[in-house]
């Protein structure tokens, strides 16, 4: 068989079943760390619950992918998962599902892996959300996933520093009232609204127009002029704040720059 014989028999065993996103329907990915609970507590032993150095490796992997040729208005991290919400219209990769789940996947384990000196893969996943509103959602639920997620993980770790077992820690704290978490904490001296923000509502990464003075060679004067930056937001708000903020995002694109007072 020719060359171009067999390249029209196989392609289409490659193609046929590709699938893209129909236009106005909004594409979220989700790219999670995979077996990160072995990586993060076997094979690297990073501080637990939180890590600072880990933090900023997955900081810097958000980045990248916000710098990898796809159209990202809003990406967000909280523990080893990454959330990106792409432009409505983007048309990059014709908005084949394929070519999302696995460049992203691809390029978010390249990146981390090089920060880490070791392999960390990550696997994608696509939703496609058909309403706004259903991204504002999206976007709540990881940001409340978090927020639980590191209650429940400064009590177990509390726990396994007193010297009881992992069995023993997990069900302590299981089917336990957010409340009687926090009391929890309180009696040992720790006061769950004086941790950080980024560890209990995640990280936000989102263009902000901002106003720079520049040099035109032209005109041989100093300008201004307006560039787009990524803002790294670790202190997101929580509850309707922040729908609003996500909303405002889908709308706009990007959002004006906050001060550093806010
Ligand atoms: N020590 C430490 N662990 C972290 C940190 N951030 C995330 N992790 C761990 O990363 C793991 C993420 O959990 P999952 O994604 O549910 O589990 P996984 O082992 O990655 O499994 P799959 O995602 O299904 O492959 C949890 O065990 C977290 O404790 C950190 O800052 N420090
Ligand atoms: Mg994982």
């Amino acid at each position: 068989m020719k060359f171009t014989e067999l390249d029209t028999k196989l392609r289409i065993y490659e193609t046929a079943h590709d699938f893209c996103v129909p236009p106005n329907i909004y594409m979220v990915a989700r790219i999670d760390g995979r077996s990160f609970t072995r990586l993060t507590k076997e094979k690297h032993n990073f501080e637990r619950p939180f890590d600072i150095r880990f933090r900023d490796f997955m900081i810097e992997t958000v980045k990248h992918l916000m710098d990898c040729g796809f159209q990202v208005i809003y990406g967000f991290t909280e523990s080893d998962e990454i959330s990106l919400l792409f432009d409505v219209n983007t048309t990059v990769f014709s908005r084949k599902t394929r070519k999302y789940n696995s460049v992203l996947a691809g390029e978010a384990s390249a990146k981390f892996s090089l920060l880490l000196g070791d392999i960390g893969a990550f696997d994608c996943r696509i939703s496609q959300l058909p309403r706004k509103q259903d991204v504002i959602d999206y976007f709540r639920w990881r940001n409340e996933d978090a927020h639980r997620n590191s209650l429940n993980a400064h009590c177990y770790w509390m726990l396994r520093n007193k010297n009881y077992s992992a069995k023993e820690a997990t069900k302590k704290i299981e089917g336990k009232s957010v409340a009687f978490k926090n009391e929890m904490l309180f009696k040992e001296g720790m006061n769950f609204n004086d941790f950080p923000k980024w560890q209990k509502r995640g990280i936000g990464f989102y263009w902000t127009e901002v106003e720079k003075e520049g040099f035109n060679p032209k005109t041989n004067q100093k300008e201004m002029a307006i560039r787009n930056e990524l803002k790294v937001d670790m202190e997101l708000p929580m509850g309707n704040e922040y729908s609003q903020m996500i909303s405002s995002l889908i709308e706009n694109g990007k959002l004006t720059a906050k001060s550093d007072k806010d």
